[in-house]
């Protein structure tokens, strides 16, 4: 193969989508000769994606062809968890997994739990035939929460939806937050538009605890605690109010509770939000300086920054921002965190919720399932989980507080089925696996939550060996169990039609493989905010409603820096540049880039625990120990060690990875994880002398 194959008369191309779970959600085109993909590009006519993908979907062959891809179904024959498993017919594997959910949903259905989550963002290869499968048996409803939830909650109560900003009017902001996003790492397609900005005299400014490669780019970072960028959205506001940097006319006509804000915000002089956060207080004034007297002035929000107690809370304060200066007023001016909620997706007519009757499920938290898989039948609880199907997601190794994740995953009484394409630490604990299909070789519809166009992916190569398509695997058990709505059998092309609905062009997804939904260029301009008041509401009614505050506060973190004595320093654990959560760790080139689990942490705490650089060092609190290799860095502030994800347990030196160390402990506001807030002790790894974590905690 040589670098001129895109030619058409070598190979001919296929247009797709990426389905990480990536706000760039990128246009593909895949080069396939003699029925082999030989490469993955970005598709140049795909104005978001411009041609350019990320080194990780560049490898996106690499990971298919993977030598480890499961290509059959397999069935366990050593202990559970043990990783041994044996061939077998897909016939006997789907008569033994209809038989037993069978047999289990006969007595209780909500007994029965499905576990997914993003490892597609595909609106088929994700919650359709699967949702329709588990409505239709009664099964436990799975509330997905693990990434977005506190954040999405937030933005629902401050201007009433996840809408935002256009991506692409970021390049003619003056002045840019980039705030708990490492947008090199992680929206790599929004930076291109920030570089644009800069070139054109835009002032970048990072809100990150980490010194990420992204902080390092900008002309300014505030190197926060974690969890207390809502103190700091006080004191801007308390900042904006006192030197009257505010849009008076457009707080009048378009938001709602400015006098209880503005009377939240004066307890937040600079002052007390520098001792909060850990931050020079001249760098807070001046941040608050440039919010309020340069226009057009932009944020870009990213999750990274709500996965901590205060993270809705911290949202909402963020999101008031824009709303105090007027910046919507312009195009590239507001905030972004997610465009999702522009789509009009019609997920009722997918997931088919109606096939539940009368029945009204229990709904299992996703982010606390080390949690409910150890618990016994109860009336609070309902029944003890008997079975677990997973799909599009690895809990083992990406939900919180692994060793009951682990626990509960080990549990000879419990029956788990994984549709997976790799091995990973849950596969490792399944009864059967079965073997999926990757993007390559199957049909789909993606939108977005970095941008606002619907794309469609199709096929390019026949299924490997004998995987199959998520839909096809979940059609074939409802065929088993006797569900015979005509649901069950529409294959995935009209599943496509059903998810993109009419008011997209579905034949120009067909011809160009993605089509642009139509959207004001500045949505909030005008007010116009999908709340109940149409305003943006500093003030919540629904939430006072609840008993909640219905103004944003700082809530100090769980875990706050320095509550714990025994455990001083706070730990993050954001993405990995060459991972998407936890996939591509078993692709050698990307892991190679990555080397192994380390921990970043400042020179003072490495030398007052006499860690060098290098060292072999554990990680412990109360929950658990993880053994990694401690890197003196200058991208860790004092008191803060960041270790990066999401390996995968068993490349860890001790078969652990960072969520040995978090907790299963929800944000205020949407029940979501709340990874970056979590105290630890670091210390020097002298093998011999290991304790164990109750040990060293005593
Ligand atoms: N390469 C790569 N890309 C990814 C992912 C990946 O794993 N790898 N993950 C994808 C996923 S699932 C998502 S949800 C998206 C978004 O993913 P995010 O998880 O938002 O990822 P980042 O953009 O890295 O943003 C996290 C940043 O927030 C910082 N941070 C941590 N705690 C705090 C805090 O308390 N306050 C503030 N201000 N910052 C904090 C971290 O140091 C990090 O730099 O990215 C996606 N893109
Ligand atoms: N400590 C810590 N933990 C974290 C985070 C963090 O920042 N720090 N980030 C959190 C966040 S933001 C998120 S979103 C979650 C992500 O958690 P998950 O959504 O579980 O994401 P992945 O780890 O990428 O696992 C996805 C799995 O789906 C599989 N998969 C992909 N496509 C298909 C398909 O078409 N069919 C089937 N059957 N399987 C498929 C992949 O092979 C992969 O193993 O992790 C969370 N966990
Ligand atoms: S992971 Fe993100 S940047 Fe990479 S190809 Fe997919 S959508 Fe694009
Ligand atoms: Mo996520």
């Amino acid at each position: 193969m040589n670098s001129v194959t895109a030619s058409p008369s070598v190979g001919h191309t296929v247009r797709g989508a990426c389905p990480h779970d990536c706000p760039d959600t990128c246009a593909l085109l895949t080069t396939v000769e003699n029925g082999v993909a030989v490469r993955v590009q970005g598709n140049p006519e795909h104005p978001a994606t411009a041609g350019v993908l990320c080194t990780k979907v560049a490898r996106y062959p690499e990971r298919t062809y993977h030598p480890d891809r499961v290509l059959q179904p397999l069935k366990r024959s050593g202990p559970k968890g043990s990783g041994q498993f044996t061939p077998v017919s897909w016939d006997e594997a789907l008569d033994t997994i209809a038989a037993r959910l069978g047999a289990i949903a006969a007595r209780n259905p909500e007994a029965v739990l499905p576990y997914s989550y993003a490892g597609t963002m595909g609106l088929v290869q994700g919650e359709a035939m699967a949702a329709r499968f588990f409505h239709r048996m009664g099964a436990s409803l799975l509330d997905r929460t693990i990434c977005s939830a506190a954040g999405g909650e937030a933005l629902l109560y401050t201007i009433g939806a996840k809408l935002g900003m256009r991506v692409e009017f970021f390049a003619e902001s003056r002045l840019i937050l980039i705030w708990g996003s490492n947008s090199i790492t992680s929206n790599l397609h929004f930076w291109r538009h920030a570089q644009e900005a800069k070139r054109r005299g835009a002032r970048l400014v990072c809100i990150d605890p980490r010194r990420t490669e992204t902080a390092e780019k900008c002309h300014e970072h505030l190197q926060l605690l974690p969890g207390t960028d809502a103190a700091l959205a006080l004191a801007l506001m308390h900042e904006l109010i006192t030197h009257d940097w505010i849009d008076r006319d457009y707080i009048e006509r378009h938001t709602l509770g400015f006098e209880a804000l503005a009377a939240r915000a004066l307890q937040w002089p600079p002052e007390r939000a520098a001792e909060v956060c850990g931050l020079p207080v001249a760098q807070i004034r001046a941040l608050a300086q440039a919010w309020g007297t340069t226009q057009p002035a932009a944020i870009r929000l990213n999750y990274g920054m709500q996965r901590v107690r205060g993270g809705g809370n911290a949202v909402r304060a963020i999101a008031c921002l824009p709303a105090l200066t007027g910046a919507w007023r312009h195009r590239a001016g507001g905030l972004l965190l997610s465009s999702s909620g522009a789509f009009p997706i019609d997920r009722a007519a997918l997931h088919r919720p109606d096939l539940l009757g009368t029945r009204r499920p229990r709904t299992i938290n996703m982010s606390t399932i080390g949690d409910d898989l150890l618990r016994v039948a109860s009336s609070g609880f309902g029944p003890k989980i008997e079975a677990l199907v997973v799909y599009n997601s690895n809990p083992v190794a990406v939900a919180p507080e692994s060793a009951k994740v682990v626990q509960g995953f080990a549990r000879e009484d419990l029956f788990t089925v994984v549709l997976e394409h790799f091995r990973t630490d849950t596969a490792d604990h399944a009864d059967f696996i079965l073997p999926a299909t990757t993007q390559l070789e199957h049909w789909d519809i993606h939108t977005s939550y970095g941008h606002t166009d619907v794309l469609l992916n199709r096929p390019a190569i026949a299924p490997l060996g004998q995987a199959r398509p998520n839909t096809e695997i979940f059609r074939a058990l409802a065929t088993r169990m006797g569900y015979t709505e005509a649901c069950f059998a529409d294959d995935d092309l009209t599943l496509c039609r059903t998810a993109v609905g009419a008011r997209v062009d579905f034949e120009r997804l067909l011809a160009q493989g993605f089509a642009p939904l139509e959207l004001p260029e500045a949505p909030f301009a005008e007010g116009n905010f999908p709340t109940p008041s149409g305003r943006c509401e500093f003030w919540s009614e629904r939430l006072a409603a609840q008993g909640l505050d219905g103004l944003p506060d700082h809530l100090p973190n769980h875990e706050a820096s320095g509550s714990d004595p025994r455990h001083p320093l706070a730990m993050i654990s954001p993405p990995a540049r060459h991972f998407l959560n936890s996939s591509f760790v078993n692709v050698e080139s990307l892991r190679a880039s990555e080397g192994e689990p380390l921990l970043e942490i400042h020179a003072t705490d490495a030398a007052a625990r006499g860690i060098a650089d290098g060292d072999e060092v554990r990680v412990y609190n109360d929950r658990g120990s993880h053994r990694c290799i401690a890197r003196i860095s200058p991208r860790a502030r004092a008191g803060v060690v960041n270790g990066l994800g999401v390996w995968w347990r068993k490349f860890g030196r001790d078969g652990t990875n960072v969520n040995e160390l978090t907790s299963q402990r929800l944000t205020d506001l949407g029940r979501g994880p709340t990874f970056y807030d979590c105290l630890v002790e670091v210390e020097r790894f002298a093998p011999g002398a290991q304790r164990s974590a109750a040990e060293g905690c005593a």
